[in-house]
């Protein structure tokens, strides 16, 4: 049997309208998308620069720490066997300053050997592949971070704290949301 193209059936031209449609709607896509005119080598270098970003903290004696792959480190004191750390624990990628690259939002650990281990927000800017870093912000000693993302522009940060009183030795129980921007190349919070 030979099954025959009846370009007559209107069926056909529905479909053939529907692919090119599809087609069309995938290009616009392309074009609006968080990394549409932003090539992949590009992506690349700043997620390599991100994990090297240089940040300004109080954190360290220097007033800045250089991370080396998500991570650095330094004697808490001269001379001292502990050390004063920083981590990467968790990253999120989506545009920020509507230039269609992708920047980023990352969660740092930070530890000085003692008990407590502070978390912030930490922001950077994709400037070409290389990464800027445009603020941070303290979340708390001991949370439990839910979950960083972006989604249009904005950030969302969740995480459980500890309430007020509330010994450190419980797991932190009192959830929080909180959503940042970038404007005027600063990290806002919103209210
Ligand atoms: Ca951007």
């Amino acid at each position: 049997m030979t099954v025959r193209l009846n370009l007559e059936h209107p069926k056909i031209w529905r479909a053939l309208f529907c692919a090119v449609l599809l087609a069309l709607s995938a290009a616009c896509s392309d074009q609006s998308g968080t990394t549409g005119n932003v090539s992949a080598e590009t992506d690349g270098r700043f997620r390599q620069a991100l994990a090297n970003l240089e940040i300004k903290t109080d954190e360290v004696s220097s007033g800045g720490a250089k991370l080396q792959d998500g991570y650095f480190e330094e004697p808490a004191a001269p001379g001292s066997a502990s050390k004063t750390t920083i981590q990467i624990t968790s990253e999120a990628f989506g545009d920020l300053n509507a230039d269609g690259a992708d920047d980023a939002a990352v969660i740092l650990a930070t530890s000085s050997g003692g008990s407590g281990t502070f978390y912030y927000l930490a922001v950077a800017i994709n400037q070409e592949g290389a990464a800027e870093h445009v603020g941070t912000e303290f979340l708390g000693d001991r949370v439990e971070i839910e979950s960083v993302n972006i989604s249009a522009g904005v950030i969302s940060v969740s995480f459980l704290s500890h309430e007020t009183g509330q010994p450190m030795s419980e797991p932190p129980a009192s959830r929080r949301n909180l959503s940042f921007v970038v404007s005027d190349g600063r990290l806002e919070k919103q209210e």
